[in-house]
């Protein structure tokens, strides 16, 4: 078996316990299978970036190499070009770009610098698979170097349609470095297909055959999509834990008959989070028994914070929020509560148990694991109902959800009031095909499926449910 060598923006704490979860911990396994190397920012600044030996801590048959970047190369590659460029145009949000030429330098050259501070580590038979929107340009400047190794990449996030790519000054730069790739990743068909109408409609590197081959200078390139997922199992068992304070929580609002919907995202403006407010200000307008009667937590931790769009959202949110409790408010109920701060995964998932409604409704998401995380959180026999917006990754495979358009604050009042009054045997049906999709495609699932693309041990097509 080769060694994997894995390659994202942020080096991972390769500690973390199964509990802390997510992605570090499903890619941490496959590493510790196989062997192998996990390569990326350490987090830290430092202007000899360039001359520093890269940090290498060994973990078992592990090595995790870590790499600083300088004071400029951080402002222009990742506040700049990945997170005020990249982020918006591939959620579709060019009315947001904030494109400057010196941004694409900077993720030339940072891609670049990781090519050249990774490849002494390099043995001939490794593979090696690149994470997310941050290192489109990095196979083709390890190809630059000689790197004859078989590479893969994989986006978290959405692949915009042709036209919007095109948009960007670098479109063309952007896809042909993608083609340096061996596979290349998707969450959803549509992004794949998005990149398959691409090369058809734009020229490229590619050439693209009457069967859909797509091949560069005789190298085959494969393009797919691999729903990413969560680990089932250790999300619901930690959700049977609640902590204490939850508890008392839940108690509480069962006595008084009081519902609670949960949102919880990063503080992003793709998390359509005003018009998800609005929506609940909505429900309580139309339907006055809802009063009194529904909480909704929303739980938003800060992110990005020196990029200036996201200082617009955070204060959009508190003014939203004050107005509405502002209005409906009493003594002894505040409609909304808002948490503008992390909080610990474990009590995440006892909140999820707790909710009687999750509230998922991203403008444009690549999956969002919140969603398959709020369905392995219930009771089956007593399931909460998930409300997603059609317009997240993860609803085309979670049709059983109430499916809503993020834009219509109407459609999502009536949604809300739809999953607030469903009746139990609904609801456990809607929960059992949920639990099918969540199991079908799960972090194993995702981690298995791209790791066989890789090692060309199975061909092009779409994945099926059963695989
Ligand atoms: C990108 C793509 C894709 C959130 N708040 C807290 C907290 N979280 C956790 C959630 C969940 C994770 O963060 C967020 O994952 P999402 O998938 O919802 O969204 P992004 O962060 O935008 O992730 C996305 C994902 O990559 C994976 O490929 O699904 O589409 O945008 O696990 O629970 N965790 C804790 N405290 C919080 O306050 N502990």
């Amino acid at each position: 078996m080769s060694r994997l060598v894995v390659v994202s923006n942020r080096v991972a704490d390769l500690t973390v316990s199964a509990q802390q979860g997510g992605l570090a911990v499903a890619l941490a396994d496959a590493l510790r299978q196989r062997g192998g190397v996990w390569f990326g920012w350490s987090g830290e600044n430092s202007d000899k970036a360039a001359q520093e030996e890269p940090k290498v801590e060994q973990y078992g048959n592990v090595e995790r190499i870590a790499v600083s970047l300088s004071k400029k190369d951080y402002g222009d590659f990742y506040v700049g070009y990945a997170n005020s460029v990249l982020w918006p145009l591939f959620h579709y949000r060019l009315d947001i770009v904030k494109y400057r030429r010196s941004y694409f330098d900077g993720y030339n050259r940072v891609n670049q610098l990781y090519a050249e501070k990774l490849l002494p580590f390099l043995k001939p038979d490794d593979m090696i698979w690149a994470q997310d929107y941050h290192l489109i340009l990095f196979a083709k400047a390890l190809r630059e170097r000689g790197c004859k190794q078989r590479m893969g990449y994989f986006l978290h996030i959405p692949f915009p349609p042709p036209d919007l790519m095109a948009a960007s000054p670098n479109h063309k730069a952007l896809v042909n470095g993608l083609l340096a790739y061996d596979v290349i990743g998707f969450q959803t068909s549509t992004d794949a297909h998005n990149l398959r109408r691409y090369l058809i409609e734009y020229p490229s590197d590619a050439e693209v055959d009457g069967n859909g081959r797509i091949t560069v200078e005789g190298r085959e390139v494969r393009i797919d999509r691999f729903p990413i997922g969560i680990d089932n199992d250790v999300f619901a068992e930690m959700a049977q834990n609640s902590p204490d304070d939850v508890q008392i929580d839940i108690m509480r609002r069962r006595v008084l008959g009081r519902k609670q919907i949960i949102g919880v995202d990063r503080l992003d403006y793709s998390k359509g989070l005003p018009a998800r407010v609005q929506a609940f200000g909505r429900l309580l307008e139309k339907f006055p028994q809802t009063e009194k009667a529904v909480t909704f937590l929303q739980i938003a931790p800060p992110t990005r914070e020196d990029v200036s769009a996201y200082a617009v959202i955070r204060k959009e949110m508190e003014s939203l929020t004050g107005a509405i409790n502002g209005k409906y408010s009493d003594f002894n109920w505040t409609p909304i509560r808002y948490i503008h701060r992390s909080v610990p995964r474990d009590k995440l998932a006892a909140l999820f148990r707790g909710s009687q409604v999750g509230f998922v409704t991203p403008l444009r998401d690549g999956m969002n694991l919140v969603a398959k995380e709020y369905v392995a959180a219930q009771d089956p026999e007593d399931p909460g109902v998930l409300v997603l917006s059609q317009f997240a990754g993860a609803a085309e495979e979670m049709n059983a959800a109430l499916i809503v358009n993020p834009y219509d604050i109407d459609e999502m009042a009536n949604k809300l009031n739809k999953a607030l009054t469903m009746p139990l045997e609904e609801r456990k049906e809607r929960h059992r095909h949920l639990m099918v999709s969540i199991r079908n495609f799960d972090a194993r699932s995702w981690l298995d499926g791209f790791l066989a693309a890789l090692e060309g041990r199975t061909n092009g097509g779409d994945v099926t449910e059963d695989a």
